[in-house]
C-alpha cells in the first residue's frame, strides 16, 4: 500500500478503530483519530492502546479543514456511510475505506469471507475449526469480535483467514476479494442503516464483487434471491439446501446431509451426530462443508470436525438446569429472524425474554413463530412496548414487562416449572442497555447462575 506522504484518518475508536490505528502506526504511517463521542480524550485512547499514546484525536465534529488534511479515511463499521463525518470527508475528496478494506490491503494469504443475516458466527467458527485441522496457519477474524486489522500483520503467504463479514463492513470494502465467499441467507435486518431491503441485499451480494472466475461463492438455494443471484455469477457457485435434493451441492434429506458432486452422491453426516440443534444449524453445517471442500479439505477431515463441534457462545447456548427448568442464552438472536431460529430450537414450553435496542424491525413473523410454545413473553428494553403491542395485535397477550434483564430472569425463575425452558432470545440488538450482545449474554448467564447454589 502506497501511503507515502499521506495522512490517514481513523474514524471510530472501538475495537476496529484501535486495531486499524495500531496497524497503521506499526507501518510508520501518520494518523489522526476521530470519534463522534465528544467526551473522549487522548487519555482514554492511551488506556486502550499504549501504541496510540500521543496520536492526535478529534472528538465530536470533524471540520472541513481537518478533513482536507487527510487523503484516506478508515471508517469503523458502526459509522454509517451517510453519517455527517463521512459526508464531510467525501466533500473534501478523501478516499474512504472500511477497516476490512485496510486489513485486506495489508494481509497476505487466502481469505474466506462469510456473510449473511444469520449463522455467520457459527459458520465462521466451524470453518475456522475445520481449516485448523487442515492447515498450520489459520486466523479467524472480522465481525466475530476480532478485528481483521488486528491479525492482518500476522498473516503470511500460507495463511488462511476465515473472516466473518457484516453488511456494515461490506459497505466500505473497495478491493476486498475473498477466494471463497458465502452468503448464508438474507432476511430483513439493520434496515435503519441500509434503509431498504434492496440496498441491504445489494450490500451483502457485493461480497462477490471483486471475485474472479475460478473462485467460489457458496449460496443458500432456498433463498430465492440468492438462487437467482448465483445464476448470474461467473464463479464456481456451490448451493446448499435444507428443503430439496440438489443435482450438485449439499442438501438435507430425511435427517442426512448429502453431497452431490459430478453426479456422485455421498453421505456427509446424519444430523443426529451433530451437537448443533435446528435446521438453521444444519444449513450452517452445509455451508461450512461447501466452503471447506472449495478450499481443498478432504471430506473425511471435515466430517471428523463436524462430529465434535459444540457450537458458539450466546447462540442457543445451554446455560444450566435449575429445578428441572432449562435455561438457554441466545443473546445473539439480535433480529427477529435469528430469534425465530431460537424459538424453533426449543422443545419445551418456554418463558421467552425479548426486547432491546430499536432497529425498526417488524416482529410479526417472530410472534407467529411462538406457535403455542411460548408460555410467557417477558419483555425488557427500548422496544418492550412496541413488541407488546405487536404481540397483542397478533392475539398473544401472555406478556410481562420488566425493568432489566436480571429482573426478567428473577420473574422467569419464580414462575417456570420443571419441564419448561427459559430462553433469552431478544430479537433486538443490545445497544440500549448493554455494550454488546456478549455482555447481555454474560449478564443473563450470571443472573441464572445465582440460583445454582
Ligand atoms: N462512532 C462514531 N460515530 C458513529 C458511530 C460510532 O464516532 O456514527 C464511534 C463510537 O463512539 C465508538 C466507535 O465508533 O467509539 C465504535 O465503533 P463500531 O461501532 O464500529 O464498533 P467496534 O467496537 O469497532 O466493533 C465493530 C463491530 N461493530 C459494529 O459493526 C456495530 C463489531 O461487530 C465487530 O465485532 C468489531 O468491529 C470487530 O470487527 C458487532 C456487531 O454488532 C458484533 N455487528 C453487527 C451485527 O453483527 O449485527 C453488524
Amino acid at each position: 500500500m502506497d501511503t507515502k506522504g499521506k495522512k490517514v484518518l481513523v474514524a471510530g475508536t472501538g475495537l476496529s478503530g484501535i486495531a486499524a490505528a495500531e496497524l497503521l502506526v506499526e507501518q510508520g504511517i501518520e494518523i489522526v483519530l476521530y470519534d463522534g463521542n465528544e467526551h473522549l480524550t487522548q487519555a482514554d485512547i492511551a488506556a486502550k492502546s499504549e501504541k496510540l499514546c500521543g496520536v492526535p484525536l478529534i472528538a465530536g465534529t470533524l471540520s472541513e479543514k481537518e478533513a482536507a488534511q487527510c487523503s484516506i479515511a478508515v471508517l469503523s463499521p458502526g459509522i454509517p456511510v451517510d453519517a455527517p463525518v463521512a459526508e464531510t470527508l467525501r466533500s473534501r475528496g478523501v478516499e474512504i475505506w472500511g477497516e476490512v478494506e485496510l486489513a485486506f490491503r495489508f494481509a497476505k494469504g487466502k481469505v474466506i469471507a462469510i456473510t449473511g443475516t444469520n449463522g455467520k458466527t457459527t459458520t465462521t467458527t466451524l470453518v475456522g475449526e475445520i481449516m485448523k485441522r487442515h492447515c498450520d496457519d489459520v486466523q479467524v477474524a472480522g465481525n466475530i469480535g476480532i478485528p481483521y486489522t488486528s491479525i492482518a500483520g500476522q498473516t503470511g503467504e500460507h495463511t488462511v483467514t476465515v473472516a466473518e463479514i457484516s453488511s456494515f463492513q461490506l459497505e466500505t470494502a473497495v478491493t476486498f476479494c475473498p477466494q471463497v465467499s458465502a452468503i448464508l441467507n438474507i432476511t430483513p435486518d439493520h434496515l435503519n442503516r441500509h434503509h431498504t431491503m434492496e440496498c441491504y441485499t445489494a450490500v451483502k451480494e457485493s461480497v462477490t464483487r471483486n471475485q474472479k472466475p475460478g473462485q467460489t461463492c457458496v449460496l443458500n438455494y432456498e433463498d430465492e434471491e440468492l438462487r437467482r443471484f448465483g445464476q448470474s455469477l461467473n464463479l464456481n457457485v456451490i448451493y446448499f439446501s435444507s428443503r430439496r435434493s440438489l443435482k450438485e451441492g449439499l442438501y438435507l434429506k430425511d435427517g442426512i446431509i448429502y453431497l452431490a458432486d459430478h453426479h456422485k452422491i455421498r453421505e456427509v453426516i446424519r444430523v443426529s451426530e451433530l451437537h448443533l440443534p435446528g435446521i438453521h444449524n444444519y444449513e450452517n453445517v452445509m455451508a461450512a462443508t461447501a466452503i471447506s471442500l472449495a478450499c481443498g479439505v478432504p471430506l473425511e477431515k471435515i466430517v471428523s470436525v463436524l462430529k465434535t463441534f459444540q457450537g458458539v457462545e450466546h447462540r442457543i447456548e445451554y446455560v444450566a438446569e435449575i429445578e428441572g427448568v432449562c435455561y438457554y442464552n441466545d443473546s445473539k438472536g439480535t433480529n427477529p429472524d435469528a430469534a425465530i431460529q431460537g424459538i424453533r430450537a426449543m422443545s419445551r414450553p418456554t418463558y421467552l425474554i425479548g426486547g432491546g435496542y430499536d432497529k425498526q424491525s417488524v416482529y410479526d413473523a417472530w410472534i407467529e413463530a411462538f406457535d403455542g410454545k411460548v408460555k410467557k413473553l417477558v419483555l425488557i428494553g427500548e422496544t418492550k412496548e412496541k413488541i407488546a403491542q405487536a404481540a397483542k395485535e397478533k392475539g398473544f397477550s401472555d406478556i410481562v414487562l420488566c425493568g432489566d434483564l436480571p429482573e426478567a430472569v428473577d420473574f422467569c425463575h419464580s414462575q417456570a416449572k420443571a419441564g419448561e425452558a427459559v430462553l433469552l432470545s431478544p430479537a433486538c440488538a443490545s445497544w440500549d442497555m448493554f455494550k454488546s450482545y456478549e455482555e447481555r449474554g454474560r449478564v443473563f448467564k450470571e443472573s441464572v447462575k445465582r440460583y445454582l447454589a
